[in-house]
Order: C-alpha cells, then structure tokens, then sequence
C-alpha cells in the first residue's frame, strides 16, 4: 500500500444515490445483499468504477439485474463494462463477512454476543464493496434480519419504518436515514439490550425520542448520559440555533470498542467508558468525560454529519470544531468563571503534554495532513485538539458573536455537502469583513497547513522616565518533518499588566503577525508584570524571562486564573530543571512552598483550582523542556518535590483535608467535585509525608476511607492515596477493590491501571504488569483492558518503563507485535509510546531504538504499527 496525498485528490468518477441494504445477520456468516442506484459523475472522465473491499466474500454482482463481467484489483472489486452516458444505473452485490472474527473492531463485529460496526474511517468496506470516501453521499434504506430470541433489538440509523416476525423464530426491522450521509457515518446494532427512553420537546415544538441502550445490567448506570444527551440538545440549539433533525436520536454502549465514540447518524455507538456511570462506580472525572464525549458525538450531528468532509485530510473540520464546541458545553455547563476557567486548563494541560510532544516528535503533521500511509493514525490531539485551539483563535479574533454569524454562514453555504478546511475559515471569514481574520485569513490558514508549536519569545523594556513599556515579540517555529521552514502564523496574544501594588494597569489583545513586532504601553507609573498569553490565547510556547518574584506576583494578583496557574507551572518546572541540570537534590525555594501554603490556605479560591495550582506539571511536560531526558531521573525529582510539598505543608494538607473531605450527597457538580478532588490530593499527600516519617495515622485514615467512601471518586481517591504513598494497605487494599467490583468491568480497568501506573520503587512495577497480564481478568483483545495495563504502564508511566536495561522496551516491542496481529488500531497507538526516543540519555536511547528496529523488522506488519515504526527511525 502506497502512501496518499492530499494533492491527489479527485472527485469521485462515479456517485452513489441510494443505497439498500439487507442483512441477515449471523455471528459466522453474515450475508449482506447490497443494492445501489449509481451514475457516473460528468464532471470527471469516463472509467471504470472501483469499489473498495475487505475481508469480504464476494458471491455475486448485478447490472441492472444482469451478470456482468468484474474483476479484482488489489482488494477493490473493478467493473468496466457498466451502462454509458448519465442514466442510473442499478448494481447489486451480495457478500458474506465474518463478524465473530473480526477482532480489528472495524466493520460488523461481535462484542458480548451483540452485533455492532465501526466504519470511520475506512470499515465500511468491510461490510460490503463500496465507494468508501467521505465525499460520496448516499439515502440509506436498511433490512435487518436476526435470530428474534438472541438478538431482540435492531437498530440501524434514521426512523423504524417496518418491523414484524419471520419464520424460523427470526424476525426483522427496516430503518430508513432521512438524510443522505457519507458511509463512514453507517450503523447497526444487534442484540439483548435494553433502553433508558426520554421524550423532548424542542423550541419548535417538534417531539423528539431519546435512547441509552445497555446491556440489561447496565440500566442503573445511564441517567447521567441521558442527562447528558439532554443537555447537549438544548445547548447546541441555545448557542448556535442547531436543532436536533431526528424524530430519535439513540446511543448505544459497547465494551469493545478502539475509541471513545462514534457519531453515526441518530446511532451513536460509544465506548461504555464514556456512557456508564453510578456513584458507585465512576469516579467524577469519568463523569465529566461524559458529559464532553456525549457532548461531542451530538454536536458532530452538525459538525461533520450535515456538513462533512470532503477526505480524510479534512479531518479537522469536523474534529477540530466538534472538540471546541464540546469544550464550550462543558464550560457553559460549569457556570461560573472559576468553573470555566478550571476546565479551561484541564484543557490545555491536555494539548501541552499530549500535543506538544506529538508536534515535536517523528509524527508531527499539520492540523490538515498532506499524506498518510494510514488514516487511522490521524485521529490525533493535533488534528482534535489543536485543531479545537485553531477554531478558539478565529472565536477570538472576530468575537463570540461573530463566530456564530460565521457558523450560520458555514451552514447556509455547506448543509448536505463535504467540504475542506478552507470552506469553513473562508465563511467564519466571509462573516466578519471587519475583523483581523477576514484581513490576515491567508496567513491565518498556516495554523492548517504548518506542524509544529510556535514559539514566541517576549523582551520587555522599561523606559521609566517616560513611563513607556514595550515588548519585543519574536516568533519562530522550528523544522518538523517534511517542513523545514516556516513562515510566520496569526497569533493572537491576550495580555494585561500587573501594577507594583497587584492592581491590574491595563489589558488588551495584541494580534502577532509578523516574524518581530513590538507592543508598547504608555503612562505607566512605574514598571509593570506583564501577564501574557492569558487563557492560553495561542497554542504557543511562551519565552518570557520572568523572575521568579514576578511569577509569585502573578500567582497572587492575576485576574486572569488561567495565568496565575501558569505562574504557580513556571515556578515548579523552573525548580525541577535546576535540579535535573544540576544533578543534585531538589531544594524547594522557600517563597514557591509559602505560595503554595498561601493558595492551599485561601478563605475563597475554589478547591478544584487550588487542586490544579498544587498539582505539579506532569513528567512528560516537565521532560519537553529538556533536550536530552533520563526519564527516571525527572520521575525522581518530581517524586522529590512532591514530597517536600507533603511535608512542608503537612498542616496545611491536613486542613484542606478536613475542609473538603465531606462533599455531601454525591453529584458530579464542579464544587462537589472541586472539593474531592482537593480532598484526594490532600490524601495522596499526606499518605506520602507519612511515609517519610514512618507515621500509620494517614494511612490508616485512607484505608478507613477507601473503605467507607460512599463513592467511586473518594473510593479511588484513597487506593490511590495508599498506592502512591507505598503503603503496606494498599496490598490489602487493592485486593478488597477487586472483590467488591470483580462484576464490573469499568472499575477493574481502573484496578489494573493504577497498579500500572504505581510509582516504581526499585523497578518493581514491570514484574506486577506481566503478572496482571496473567490475570484472569485480563484479556489482551478487549481494547479497555489493554490499555488499561499496558498503556497505563508504557505510555503513562515514564519512569517506570524507561529501565536502564530496557526491560520495559522488550516488553513494549512484545505487545506491540502481539496486538498488531489481534488490533492494528490499539497496537499503533501503542506503538507511538516511543515516538521521543532520540530525546533520551543514554543507555535508554540506543536501547529503545533498537526495540524499535525489532518492530519495523517484523514481516507482515499492518500499515498502522508499519508507519509509527518508519517515521519514528526516519
Ligand atoms: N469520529 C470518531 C473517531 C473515529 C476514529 C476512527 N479511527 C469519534 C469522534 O471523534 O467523535
Ligand atoms: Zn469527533
């Protein structure tokens, strides 16, 4: 397979009008009758048509109820003797498949004896022969036929039409979409379900259904989807004027599943992570990442359905707006500023250690790809998550209002159609003449076109005889593959200066175009702190030289809460290079703990932002900073620093714990679990001092928590509180975990992933994960539960898998080859743990170049694990 590129592209030679689809569903053998009405395109020279196919059985094709000749050209079935001229023509193909072997989760598969598909990007192909691009829009009429007992409900996309028994004790149902759709966006369902239902009625007064469907067991645990689905209806139509188009709109829950979520028209298919959820059982960020993923899948009925893309280069269109407008329910639905802002950095910590290495790594692509050798591995934080930041940027530069008078102009101009990048900037644009978009749209489109992060560098100067401050800005973006110069981007910088007395002087929003520019404020009386980038206002990295009195300043007095965060960040990353640079012992500045003490102490900051501001950077954000990393060393020192702050602040731990620790009845409101949140940090803290002191008072008091908690989040909380504090009950402890919630799934992916993730003491914790691998819970094909061990331990703990004798590499190469084989998917994103090897010290380096090597030699690699190997050795 040859890579693709985004200059290739053509129009289709032929389109598809309408599609019928009958199934006659069979875990062994599924036989899948497919009828088109097709005619060929005018606008593109005469050729044959090639239809794509996979793992198929071909068993028969049609011409307008004619035999005709084919033949087959690598997988696609090719026909070259169809009717002339313009005239529809009708082609029937009938094909079996193999859903209870499909463990690629691509296409019709079995999970817990339900039927189930995934076609995006490319799975429908799987189902049957197809033009499967995004750009080929089709009016769906769907027949299912199943085994009435085993697989009661059917469910397809759009409105039940006909329902009714069959012999044999097989029945059957025809859905037919009123809406025509790419076939990326097709769905079935089949099994033993039941539903949560909610009627609404929307502005217009129109009745809408509403579906949650689980397996029966499950029912207990979907009110807060169904909350959620809710929520999400009436956002989109209160913000952007977008109704729900369905007379149903269905969610259906899987527990194998590659992702998150998919937005199949009216039947959406979702990872149970991201739809089941009890106090009992889900933790308050589960909780809210389910309020975002059923957010996001609902808005995609607009962003991506209604108007979608025109190729998988496009992807961001779609991902890009959907993850802001996902990020702007969840703000709106938190209320207040505090509220808005704490979601705002949780955010941003995403993008920052997420997306910044992604841009500074071998897989470094723009925000719209020029080529891919396989899409799947483009479902990335840049495409999603930078691409929500470059969507934030137009919000900014034309305003609130303005970006929803672009929106309605996108919609006025796309509706029904799949369409570029360039579309949507060019109607954001079109609708806000008089903004710096529509004036810089040109150079404001390199946010698409150009990878890498920007940095700004920012040189202040103070002219106190005339009270005169400027600022030197400078911007650059460094090589990255493919790409080795870049031209300057839009980059609008939200600023305000802090007076000597705390008081904020002046603010405004400063637009950064050239490659050097220079901001400058007059009348001041005497030398400002300048607070920059507030909110995060580009998705860029700031070099400013701040002392680190200014940075106290900061965290003190700033309106803007995004940059007091910021400055509490800066203060503890600069500690933690000094260390690393120094190679000796972490001392914390005494002005940083007393900071700290002050934000733990504050009569009226919220908890879940003192939670954020006490919470050390992460080791991989602490380790972008650096140009060669010994992983276990910055894990050292970040260990160190934690603990100095759990011992300098044990008082203050101990108060913020007894403040917050009773939240009230449960709800996943952001107070309540502000307060957990802090409560647990305040735990882990103190389970840490006292191990330092050997003191069994915490511990205890954590054991008796996790045991009372009455739910999942301070549950957890206090496990991982003795997990982290290495103490002797969290043996004990993780055991009693396990018996309660042995029947629940969701929670032993917990269970595994924070034995995974534990902090290694003396390399002890990749000998746990190849035992849990022998667990009996432990299953390798069901994709929660391998990421749940196997990620948690490769990706998400660097300091334990980055050995000196590289162990966890060896581990690492083992499973990404074992589950290439099962799941190239989950195995290629296993597979970009090691995308920074070149950053890493020696012997780690060499070693994991090696196991890397090991990889990409493997004969029959799938093209997802074949392109993270190549790129990341090129
Ligand atoms: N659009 C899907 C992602 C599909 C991933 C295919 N490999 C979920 C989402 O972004 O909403
Ligand atoms: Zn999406």
């Amino acid at each position: 397979t040859a890579v693709i590129h985004r200059a290739d592209y053509q129009a289709p030679a032929y389109w598809i009008d309408t599609v019928e689809l009958c199934f006659d569903l069979d875990p062994a053998k599924t036989r899948v009758l497919n009828r088109m009405r097709i005619r060929r395109n005018p606008d593109v020279p005469p050729q044959p048509l090639k239809l794509d196919g996979d793992e198929l059985n071909l068993a028969r094709v049609l011409v307008n109820g004619q035999g005709t000749s084919f033949k087959m050209e690598g997988g696609r079935l090719v026909l070259e003797n169809l009717p002339e001229g313009s005239e529809p023509f009708e082609l029937e193909i009938f094909t079996t498949c193999c859903p209870a072997k499909n463990s690629k989760l691509m296409g019709l598969y079995v999970s817990n004896d339900s039927f189930f598909t995934q076609c995006e990007a490319e799975g429908f192909r799987r189902i049957t022969y197809f033009l499967d691009r995004p750009d080929v829009m089709a009016s769906y009429t769907v027949l299912l036929r199943a085994d009435k007992r085993k697989y009661p409900v059917l469910l397809s996309n759009g409105n039940l039409v006909d329902h009714g028994d069959l012999e044999d004790g097989r029945h059957f149902a025809k859905w037919v979409d009123p809406f025509r759709k790419p076939c990326y966006l097709f769905a079935l369902v089949a099994g033993q379900l039941v539903a949560r239902e909610q009627k609404i009625v929307a502005r217009n007064g129109k009745e809408h259904l509403l579906q949650v469907f689980v397996r029966p067991g499950d029912l207990d645990k979907t009110e807060h989807a169904m909350n959620s689905l809710m929520a999400s209806v009436a956002w989109d139509e209160a913000r952007f004027g977008l109704p729900l188009d369905l007379e149903r709109f269905m969610i259906v829950a899987t527990s194998d599943f590659n992702m998150g979520a998919m937005e199949n028209k009216g039947l959406n298919i979702f990872n149970t992570k991201y739809v089941l959820a009890n106090q009992a059982t889900a933790t308050d960020t589960d909780f809210g990442n389910i309020e975002s993923v059923v957010g996001h899948e609902y808005f995609h009925n607009w962003t991506g359905n209604r108007v979608t893309c025109r190729d998988w280069f496009q992807l961001s269109l779609k991902e890009g707006l959907t993850v802001f407008r996902d990020q702007e329910f969840s703000q709106d639905l938190a209320g207040e500023a505090s509220a808005r802002a704490v979601k705002r950095i949780e955010d941003v910590r995403v993008l920052r250690t997420a997306q910044f290495p992604e841009d500074a790594g071998p897989m470094a692509h723009p925000v719209r790809p020029d080529q891919y050798l396989e899409i799947n591995n483009f479902y990335t934080v840049t495409v999603y998550e930078k691409g929500a930041e470059v969507v934030r940027m137009m919000q900014t530069l034309v305003g609130r209002e303005g970006f929803e008078r672009g929106m309605t102009l996108y919609f006025q101009r796309h509706d029904g159609h799949a369409v570029t990048c360039d579309d949507f900037a060019q109607a954001i644009a079109d609708a806000n003449t008089q903004s710096p978009l529509y004036e810089k749209l040109g150079q404001f489109k390199r946010w698409y076109s150009q990878a890498g992060t920007p940095r700004v560098r920012a040189v202040p100067q103070w002219e106190a005889g005339t009270g005169t401050w400027r600022l030197q800005l400078s911007q650059s973006n460094p090589p990255t593959p493919g790409q080795a110069d870049k031209q300057p981007q839009v980059i609008p910088i939200a600023w305000g200066l802090i007076g000597q007395d705390g008081r904020e002087l002046a603010s405004g929003m400063h637009v950064l175009t050239e490659a050097h520019d220079t901001l400058v404020v007059e009348n001041l009386a005497s030398e400002p702190v300048p607070s920059l980038l507030r909110g995060f206002s580009a998705p860029v990295i700031l070099d400013f030289d701040y002392s680190d009195g200014q940075l106290l300043a900061l965290l003190e007095h700033d309106t803007d809460p995004f940059n007091r965060w910021e400055a509490a960040q800066r203060l503890a990353v600069r500690s933690a290079l000094a260390a690393i640079h120094h190679g000796g012992e972490v001392t914390l500045d005494a002005h940083f703990v007393e900071a700290m003490r002050h934000i733990l102490r504050h009569p009226t900051l919220d908890s879940a932002f003192k939670e954020l501001v006490l919470t050390l950077p992460a080791e991989t954000y602490i380790a972008e900073q650096l140009d060669v990393v010994d992983p276990q060393h910055v894990h050292a020192v970040r260990e160190s620093m934690r603990q100095q702050l759990a011992t300098a602040l044990q008082p203050d731990w101990e108060a913020a714990y007894e403040a917050n620790k009773d939240s009230g009845a449960y709800s996943p409101d952001p107070v309540s679990s502000g307060r957990r949140a802090l409560a647990g940090l305040a735990l882990t803290h103190l389970c840490i001092a006292a191990r330092l002191s050997s003191d069994t008072v915490w511990p205890g008091k954590a054991y008796q928590r996790f045991k009372d908690a009455s739910n999942m989040t301070d549950r957890f909380n206090a496990l991982s509180a003795l997990v982290v504090g290495g103490s002797d009950l969290a043996r004990p402890a993780l055991q009693k975990f396990h018996a309660m919630f042995k029947d629940e799934a969701l929670v032993l992916d917990k269970w595994f992933a924070l034995q995974a993730g534990a902090p290694d003491r003396g390399g002890n914790v990749l000998p746990a994960v190849k035992q849990l691998m022998q667990h009996p819970d432990f299953n390798v094909r069901n994709p929660n539960r391998a990421r749940s061990l196997i990620f948690s331990y490769c990706s998400a703990n660097p300091g334990a898998f980055h050995r000196a004798d590289a162990a966890g590499y060896v581990f690492w190469s083992d499973r990404v080859m074992e589950l290439d084989a099962i799941n190239p998917q989950v195995a290629a994103r296993l597979a970009r743990a090691l995308d920074r090897w070149r950053k890493l010290a020696e012997p780690m380096r060499g070693a994991a170049r090696e196991a890397i090597a090991r990889v990409a030699a493997k004969p029959d690699l799938s093209n997802d694990v074949r392109e993270v190997v190549t790129r990341a050795l090129a």
